[in-house]
């Protein structure tokens, strides 16, 4: 078997399985690239690790109207805790990918808040986030394609493979 070299976590919030799907999506093509990859539902994460954590990427969809959808439901209460220290995410590489669809009020509410609640807890993102629209022409792979690259893009030079 192939050597992995860099260790990427996909953690995803899912409420009909789309944000899933992208998640597993984005983990294959993390393997190509191999890395270590792991993916995972964030509320099925042990949160306490997330400082350790170097690389990761988030997608989430919304339900409701703006609603997380259920199974990130635990992890986002974690992080919105008071008492978390402002630098506690200064070691992680992230990035984050909402699917939405804008005909709601609350577009992407839950990736919204989730990229700005990572920012302010010292996370650094590697790209701006990407918000998948179900009214796009190409639905969610219109914005989700272009972001992926950038994406890809910047992860390769950040954790190159040893040549
Ligand atoms: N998208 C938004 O941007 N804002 C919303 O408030 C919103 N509410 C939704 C409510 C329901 C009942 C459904 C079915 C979809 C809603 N969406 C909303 C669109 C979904 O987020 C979008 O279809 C997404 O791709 C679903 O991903 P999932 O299968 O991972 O949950």
């Amino acid at each position: 078997m192939s050597q992995s070299y860099h260790d990427l976590l996909i953690l995803f919030g899912s409420e009909t399985g789309c944000a899933e799907d992208v998640a597993e999506r984005i983990g294959r093509q993390a393997r190509r690239r191999r890395f270590r990859t792991r993916v995972i539902a964030m509320d099925d994460y042990d949160k306490n690790q997330l400082i350790d954590e170097k690389l990761v990427i988030f997608v989430c969809s919304t339900t409701g109207q703006g609603d997380e959808p259920y199974n990130m439901k635990k992890f986002w209460r974690f992080l919105l805790r008071k008492n978390l220290p402002r630098d506690i995410l200064s070691s992680l590489n992230c990035a984050v990918f909402g699917l939405g669809d804008s005909s709601y009020a609350k577009f992407n509410y839950p990736a919204k808040k989730l990229y700005k609640r990572l920012q302010q807890l010292g996370a650094y993102m590697i790209h701006t986030r990407g918000d998948g629209d179900d009214q796009h022409y190409l639905g969610l792979d219109g914005a989700l394609d272009p972001w992926l690259k950038i994406v890809w893009e910047e992860i390769m030079e950040k954790y190159p493979l040893p040549s």
